[in-house]
């Protein structure tokens, strides 16, 4: 608001010292004018009577000459004339000639409001002398006054009008969504300033949404035909190609001998897979369902979705030494706990290394293979791929590539005690863009390149200029589907809650807590059961009434800290269960196994309150999933402050995971929440996730990708003129 009165006071200001410049100018020009006219008058005045004055002068008769000179003062502006011989002597006057005014050069140029003109006059053989006629130029005052006045009041007017005009479109445009927020924030619900969004994450996102509003030509929601829209437009229709390490459906035999397609718990198939659906492609991945060799082609391709077959999946094959060394080894035992802030030692071997740089090599042959065109758009996923790019642009120099980073990127301090810092960063440097889900992520990056490379870096323009290449640095907050697959198919709330309490055996007046990740320590699992713990301790009046349902998919589980985590989680949800269990109820329900977007959203659609208590994360797409499932507009979402998704889904209850006091008085907050609190809360939310959906990130992508591609074409044509030249001269 107060930016918004210093814009107006501006504004004024501004307005009024553009009307006195005007009125300034107005009023020179009017002087110029008038000056111009009375020296006219004055001498029409005389050759009116020019013959008269000259035969009674050459006469000598003076007297009459004074009354011509009377008669010519009959015109009102004129006061008085005087007759001056050549010498300066004053030979006739009018009776209102001032006494003080001699016929000298002064005389001709009194000041004031009076203007003094001198008509020359010859006689028949020789120069007379001059008349000297004084006009009255106070009706100029009276002028001058009116027109200020009236550009005073004209500027007033408009000025008044333009701050009206300002404060008015200013205050619809924000108005649903900021009063929203401010009547959450000073609700009574919680005590001032708990499980709040910290001032800073809002104003930042305020001024996000207000750029991005800026940035992106064409209004309205992002829908998968406006991607494939904007795919046309600006990238000429292209197939766009994806490389993951995960795949989006995966082949599995079961012990029945039949083949399933599973869709991966992973945040960013979530994302990918409907940009994919949109945009047509190839998704380039490793091949790690025990059926997956059975189902594609001589060159490794399925395509997918089954029944639908919108996009093309190409495999790529890995032994299980390669996997070791590559994904669970340097991936996961190194990149991941590196780059996440959750107290894990990362691992680094040499043999790793050597795995996953082949990999890389692997990978970037197949893209390579895949690609049709010497120019095409790649979208390289996640730290599983730092070398790729670099490798990519080896083989494909004019190739657009698009890394994104789905998870945290560390500050360079800590980058830096990677072995091989320097030839991941050479590597991701090999991109056209690198994006992460945060500006502070992005900070971080240039950070590390600033400490480890000798590059030159523009901050303004966030671009990294490394051996001649230009990389941009940006934020692409990632997203979910809206509207939601998983949401539209599923059953109504009221069925959704019947079915997950009789799966869990609650009646039909308990309250329902959902937790859902991969059993990674990052997801702060450990610190989520502890604070249900402590509100049992605290809130006696929960026991027997709330049940916290933690569906946990095991997650890579040949990793040592995986599987000591997988221990840690059972038997901490054992001990509660036994120091809190009464009768048939139990407070925790431990469900650890994979689920398939319909079981989970029918989970989000039962609970009264999810609770996402990462200790770290890039973005968090469970929390954004919550909200799209609960069309609703009930539930709470009870969020870390340290997930990226916090600056966003600023109206859920904010929380530090480790301080157990804090989450436990969210979780009881969450549990009496009144109905109308959390519609405006989750409708908020959702207005937000609706609009900033994944198909808005993979847009503003898209459409960056097409400026850089035109810049390198230009660039491209310019050297080939040049080269050109060159060889001719
Ligand atoms: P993830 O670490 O995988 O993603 P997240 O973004 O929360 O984390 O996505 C998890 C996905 O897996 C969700 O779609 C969820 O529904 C699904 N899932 C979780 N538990 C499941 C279970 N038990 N059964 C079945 N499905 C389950 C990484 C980064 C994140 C970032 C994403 C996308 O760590 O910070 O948001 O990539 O960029």
């Amino acid at each position: 608001m107060s930016s918004l009165i210093r814009f107006v006071a501006v504004l004024v200001l501004g307005l009024a010292v553009l009307a006195y410049g005007a009125l300034w100018l107005v009023t020179q020009r009017l002087r110029e004018w008038e000056e111009g006219d009375a020296q006219l008058r004055a001498e029409l005045a005389v050759n009116s009577s020019r013959r008269a004055v000259v035969k009674r002068w050459e006469s000598g008769n003076f007297a009459a000459l004074s009354d011509i000179l009377r008669d010519i003062t009959r015109d009102e502006r004129i006061r008085a004339i005087g007759a001056c011989s050549t010498d300066g002597r004053l030979l006739a006057k009018t009776t209102d000639w001032p006494a003080s005014l001699p016929c000298s050069g002064e005389a001709l140029n009194p000041g004031g409001r009076v203007h003094v003109s001198a008509v020359p006059l010859d006689g028949e053989a020789a120069p007379l002398g001059t008349l000297v006629l004084i006009q009255d130029l106070t009706f100029l005052e009276r002028r001058e006054h009116a027109i200020r006045d009236f550009l005073l009041i004209a500027f007033g007017i408009f000025a008044a009008a333009a701050s009206l005009v300002t404060v008015v479109a200013a205050r619809l445009s924000w108005r649903g969504w900021s009063n929203q927020l401010r009547k959450l924030l000073l609700r009574g619900g919680a005590q001032p300033g708990q499980f709040q969004p910290l001032m800073r994450d809002v104003r930042e996102l305020v001024e996000k949404l207000a750029t991005e509003k800026e940035d992106l030509e064409g209004r309205g929601t992002w829908t998968p035909q406006r991607l494939k829209q904007t795919l046309e437009r600006h990238l000429e229709g292209e197939r766009v190609v994806i490389v993951a390490n995960r795949e989006p459906y995966i082949h599995q035999r079961g012990a029945d001998g039949h083949i399933t397609v599973k869709h991966p718990a992973s945040g960013l198939v979530t994302a990918l897979e409907p940009v994919m659906r949109a945009c047509g492609g190839t998704w380039v991945a490793h091949g790690s369902g025990n059926a997956d060799r059975e189902t594609v082609d001589a060159k490794g391709r399925v395509r997918v979705p089954p029944g639908e077959e919108s996009y093309a999946v190409r495999r790529v094959w890995l032994s299980a030494e390669e996997e070791a060394g590559y994904y669970y080894g340097f991936s996961n035992e190194g990149l991941w706990p590196l780059c996440h802030v959750a107290h894990a030692r990362p691992t680094f071997r040499i043999d790793d290394w050597r795995h996953y740089q082949a990999i890389n090599q692997r990978f970037a042959d197949a893209v390579v293979e895949e690609v049709d065109v010497e120019d095409p758009i790649v979208l390289i996923q996640d730290y599983h791929f730092a070398l790729a790019p670099k490798l990519i642009r080896e083989r494909l120099p004019r190739a657009t590539l698009i890394t994104f980073w789905h998870i945290p990127w560390p500050n360079g301090e800590r980058f830096g005690i990677c072995p091989w810092a320097t030839q991941l960063l050479e590597g991701l440097l090999g991109s056209s863009i690198v994006g992460f889900h945060t500006q502070q992520h992005c900070n971080n990056f240039i950070d590390a390149v600033d400490r480890l490379l000798e590059a030159r870096i523009d901050r303004d323009q966030r671009v990294v200029v490394h051996h001649q290449r230009s990389t941009a640095v940006r934020a692409y907050p990632i997203s979910i589907d809206w509207p939601n697959r998983w949401a539209k198919e599923a059953p109504s709330v009221a069925e959704c809650r019947r079915s997950v309490f009789a799966e869990l055996g609650l009646p039909a007046n308990a309250q329902l807590g959902v937790g859902v990740d991969r059993l990674d320590y990052t997801k702060g699992i450990e610190e989520r059961l502890l604070a249900v713990e402590r509100l049992f301790e605290r809130f006696p009046q929960y026991r027997g009434r709330f049940t916290f349902a933690q569906l946990a998919a095991p997650s890579r589980t040949a990793i040592e800290r995986y599987s000591r985590l997988n221990d840690n989680v059972e038997a901490l949800a054992a001990r509660i269960n036994q120091r809190f269990a009464e009768g048939r109820w139990k407070p925790i329900a431990l469900l650890r196994a994979h689920h398939e977007p319909p079981d989970v959203f029918r989970y989000y659609r039962a609970a009264d309150v999810t609770y996402v208590s990462s200790l770290h994360d890039g973005m968090n797409l469970v929390a954004k999933e919550y909200v799209a499932a609960r069309d609703d507009e009930r539930g709470v979402l009870v969020l870390s402050s340290f997930t990226g998704a916090a600056r966003e889904l600023t109206e859920a209850l904010m929380v530090n995971p480790y301080d157990l006091e804090q989450a436990s008085s969210a979780l009881a907050t969450a549990l009496t929440m009144p109905e109308a609190e959390q519609v405006d809360r989750m409708r908020s939310m959702r207005a937000l996730v609706a609009e900033y959906n994944v198909y808005r990130w993979a847009g503003r992508m898209l459409v960056d990708a097409a400026r850089h591609r035109a810049r390198e074409r230009l660039s491209g044509r310019l050297t080939d003129r040049l080269l050109g030249l060159e060889r001719t001269a």
